[in-house]
């Protein structure tokens, strides 16, 4: 950015490109502060209520909402719900919501047919004998029980949110 006509006539000795200049320094410095402070915010997220396994942060919301809302909030954050990829990831999650949690899968597209709501079929699941069953009026969403065992549940019932950041 080029100097201002102001910072011209108050520096008359200044060139627009020793000005230009001084202002990148002064951003790589702000920059960098800022990129410290960031990494202490997100090391004392995890510390006081994240969780971390292999590359992903899960954190959770203790408030019981429906998964449309779980959705919302989670993409507010630039996150996405919950989504265990292995074993260690279910566990990871289930300590962390200490409660049923809703997770980032449905089969709200194709009826059976349970994806990631990022996107692919599941390539790990952890289902309770006899689920998914699509029970009563209908059932498109999926939660981890308290021990870990998946259920599909409607999506209009409330549970907790648990997030997934890209740590
Ligand atoms: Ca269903
Ligand atoms: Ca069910």
């Amino acid at each position: 950015m080029l100097a201002t006509r102001d910072e011209m006539q108050f520096f008359p000795s200044l060139s627009p490109l020793s000005v230009t200049e001084t202002k990148l320094a002064n951003l790589e410095r702000e920059l960098r502060s800022l990129e410290a402070v960031l990494d202490r915010i997100k090391k004392l997220q995890t510390f006081s209520l994240g969780k971390r396994s292999g590359k992903k942060l899960y954190v959770p919301n203790s408030e019981k909402m429906p998964f449309s809302k779980v959705k919302a909030l989670c993409a507010e954050l630039q996150a996405t719900v919950a989504t265990p990829k292995n074993a260690e990831e279910n566990k990871a999650i289930m300590d962390l919501a200490n409660d049923h949690a809703f997770l980032g899968i449905t089969d709200e597209a194709t009826e059976g047919q349970f994806v990631y709501v990022t996107g692919g079929r599941l390539t790990y699941s952890n289902w309770k004998k006899d689920e998914p069953n699509d029970f009563g009026s209908g059932e498109d969403c999926v939660i981890l029980l308290k021990d870990g065992i998946w259920n599909a549940v409607s999506c209009s019932y409330s549970f907790v949110a648990v997030c997934e950041f890209p740590a």
